[in-house]
């Protein structure tokens, strides 16, 4: 069975963009792939982070994935940093890789912003370190949504460099997993903005544990434009919070854009914003209020926690066992 590996960033509250980009898919994936999917503590530290809060947050995103219907026996669900043989390779790996390959990657300059000398080794490594959580289980498959590519190409690249300085056949280049209706969920307060856990607005995004009634009111508080919808998604052209909508309702109704168009041709928006409110609730609802039964059984994640890091920790064991061989690293 080929192998998928994919992480998570306990940065905040799992939100919808969270939710119908990544996690929905990888309960779709867990039926025809080995999963292992990582709460990726250690890409957080990149930048600052509150102990308590960041703590918190892994079981926060733990409880996500189970309420989402991510099966915990079969998949393989753990913390990054509980897992050493990620740090180790990306040692390895690092000193594989050259700094050109590093400066092309956009997602650093887009974090550090005009501040580069002043953002940490590990922010500009991070690419590294995705490169080696991949790795170290010998992953085949990464699901990757367009922001992501990038660092996966990069991957790719730092697997061929191993292969080929050490003459073997050992790491397998990852393939992208891609979806076929990849959802990019973007901020309901400014339609060019992703949805994004670090937004300082609780109104910009709708969080896996809201409830009805916040559902409700940030649908409701949703920026949109004056003009009834349109009869085909065109319409829409130049119209980004009216697109995001859209493109929401869709995929929480497993449907198309072009449907959607055709069912709210010349509605206004509070009519179609009524009804997104109850597809909303009716998804996210029942996933919300298991995950704040969850949430109040830590005792349980933790142990989802702790067996997965032992089941990942013995094929992460493996792996660099070999890497050390091949390298000429201590037995
Ligand atoms: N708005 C989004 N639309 C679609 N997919 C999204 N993802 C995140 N935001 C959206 C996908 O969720 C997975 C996990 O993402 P992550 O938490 O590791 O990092 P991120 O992409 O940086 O997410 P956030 O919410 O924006 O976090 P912060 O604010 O901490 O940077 C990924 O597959 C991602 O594509």
């Amino acid at each position: 069975m080929n192998r998928i590996f994919s992480g998570i960033q306990p940065t905040g509250n799992l939100h919808l963009g969270n939710y119908l980009g990544a996690i929905r898919n990888w309960v779709g994936l867990q039926e025809s792939f080995e999963s292992i999917y990582c709460i990726v503590d250690l890409h957080a530290v990149t930048l600052p982070q509150d102990p308590a809060e960041l703590r918190h947050n892994v079981r926060e995103v733990t409880a996500g994935l189970v309420a989402a219907g991510i099966d915990a026996e079969r998949c393989i669900v753990f913390a990054q940093s509980a897992v050493p043989g990620h740090s180790e390779l990306a040692w390895l790996l690092g000193c594989l890789t050259p700094l050109g390959w590093l400066n092309r990657m956009t997602q650093f300059k887009e974090k550090a912003g005009k501040r580069r000398d002043a953002a940490g080794l590990g922010l500009y490594a991070y690419p590294v370190l995705m490169a080696a959580d991949i790795l170290v289980y010998q992953a085949t498959h990464v699901p990757v949504g367009d922001d992501q590519k990038q660092h996966l190409e990069l991957s790719r690249d730092i697997a061929g460099a191993f292969n080929r300085r050490f003459g073997v056949d050992f790491f397998p280049l990852p393939e992208p997993q891609i979806f076929g209706a990849a959802t990019r969920v973007m901020s309901l307060r400014d339609g060019s903005q992703k949805m994004s856990k670090s937004d300082a607005s609780d109104y910009s995004r709708i969080n896996m544990t809201d409830d009805a009634d916040a559902i409700a009111l940030k649908i409701r508080k949703a920026r949109t434009d004056p003009d009834p919808l349109p009869g085909t998604p065109e319409g829409l052209a130049g119209r980004a919070e009216a697109i995001n909508l859209v493109g929401i309702y869709a995929a929480l109704s497993g449907g198309t854009e072009d449907e959607v168009c055709a069912k709210y041709a010349g509605e206004m928006f509070s009519t179609f914003k009524a009804d997104l409110v109850e597809l909303a609730v009716s998804v996210l609802g029942p996933i919300g209020a298991e995950m704040q039964r969850l949430k109040g059984d830590p005792g349980y994640i933790d142990r989802i926690l702790r067996d997965g890091a032992e089941r990942a920790g013995a094929i992460a064991s493996r792996t660099l066992a070999e890497v050390h061989a091949i390298m000429g690293l201590a037995a």
